[in-house]
């Protein structure tokens, strides 16, 4: 697999399987935070902070949700990589529908942005980066903490009516995050990265034990922390939304699609309508993505067509109660 060592591009330079034939991802080095603090080196100030992004990826997605929900797009600005990506890893190619150039460099690919930041860099070059304009560097490309900084840190500027991380409900929201992580989001990797039959059985087993968990606990409550929309569900939406179009096929996530969960594809439709969010997907951005740039799951390399899923249609969600944020944590697994 591909990642810069020592500030150099290789090609071969990793497995992301271990002996027993699992997936394992790689950590993720830059991870500064951007903080409303007086003497903080890195503050919260409108105009100085761009994101990289790909519209395919789910972790990405979870920062360009954050910025469109909390209004933050005058504030920070964004660049698109081409969803395909082949040994030369994320690039730039604006002439491809809904990407865009290296607006501040003009790069022709992502990992020139990484060297930049640190020319002996030896890391995957991952979307999304979170990069300062003012210091010329990346101060975090972990999208879980991102999410969190664009979530909290921004109240000057961003729109204080949504509020992501509310009060009360922080250890639920942290709780539920770590929860849905490993089965649900990580889990569908495990699943269509496996390359032995026990390890793809066992991720998939977690992966559709956790979402049948989730449909349950969704017929009582709107949102995945009671009665508000957090975090926890722009974490849970990237995957979901993903689901039935790529991860069921190309991943072989195939045990039953969302839209035949009783309560995840109303809560899916719901959070798809709720204001600011269907403008972040382009699912043509996503199917290309995954079919096109993992050879070894689908060498082909063909976009599978279906299914034609009617995310606008009426989910009825809207009355449920919700009930108190911890009341989730106090539930067997
Ligand atoms: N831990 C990172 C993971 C990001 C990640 O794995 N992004 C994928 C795209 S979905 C990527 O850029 N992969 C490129 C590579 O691994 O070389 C996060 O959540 O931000």
């Amino acid at each position: 697999m591909n990642m810069l060592v020592d500030g150099e591009w290789r090609t071969d330079a990793y497995e992301s399987t271990n002996e027993e034939g699992e997936f394992e991802r790689q950590k993720t080095p830059f991870r500064d935070w951007i903080r409303d603090e007086p003497g903080a080196r890195f503050q919260p100030e409108s105009g100085r902070y761009h994101l990289y992004v790909s519209y395919a990826c789910p972790w990405a997605h979870r920062t360009l949700l954050v910025r469109s929900l909390k209004g933050l797009e005058d504030a920070i600005s964004v660049d698109v990589v081409d969803p395909f990506r082949d040994d030369d890893g994320w690039q730039f190619t604006p002439e491809k529908d809904g990407c865009t150039e290296d607006s501040l460099y003009g790069s022709d690919f992502l990992r020139e942005l990484y060297v930049e930041a640190d020319p002996d860099a030896t890391c995957r070059v991952t979307v999304p980066v979170l990069w300062d304009k003012k210091e010329e560097t990346i101060v975090n490309n972990e999208s879980r903490e991102i999410l969190r900084m664009l979530d909290t840190e921004f109240d000057d500027v961003a729109n204080r009516d949504v509020d992501l991380f509310p009060e009360g409900y922080r250890d639920a929201v942290d709780q539920i995050m770590d929860d849905i992580y490993e089965p649900i989001n990580n889990g569908v990797y495990r699943a269509g990265f496996a390359k032995k039959q026990s390890a793809y059985d066992t991720a998939v087993t977690e992966l559709f034990d956790a979402l049948e968990r989730w449909d349950e606990i969704l017929g009582e409550q709107r949102y995945l922390a009671g009665d508000r929309l957090t975090e926890a569900d722009i974490a849970m939406f990237t995957t979901l939304v993903r689901f039935d179009q790529v991860y069921h096929t190309h991943f072989m996530c195939n045990k039953q699609f969302i839209h035949q969960y009783d309560n995840l594809w109303p809560y899916l439709r719901d959070l798809y309508q709720t204001p600011g969010v269907a403008e972040t997907v382009r699912m043509g951005h996503i199917k290309e993505h995954y079919y096109t740039t993992h050879p070894d799951v689908t060498p082909s390399r063909l976009i599978a067509v279906g299914p034609d899923l009617d995310f606008g249609r009426e989910h009825d969600r809207a009355g449920l109660a919700g009930g108190p944020p911890n009341a989730l944590l106090t539930q067997p697994q």
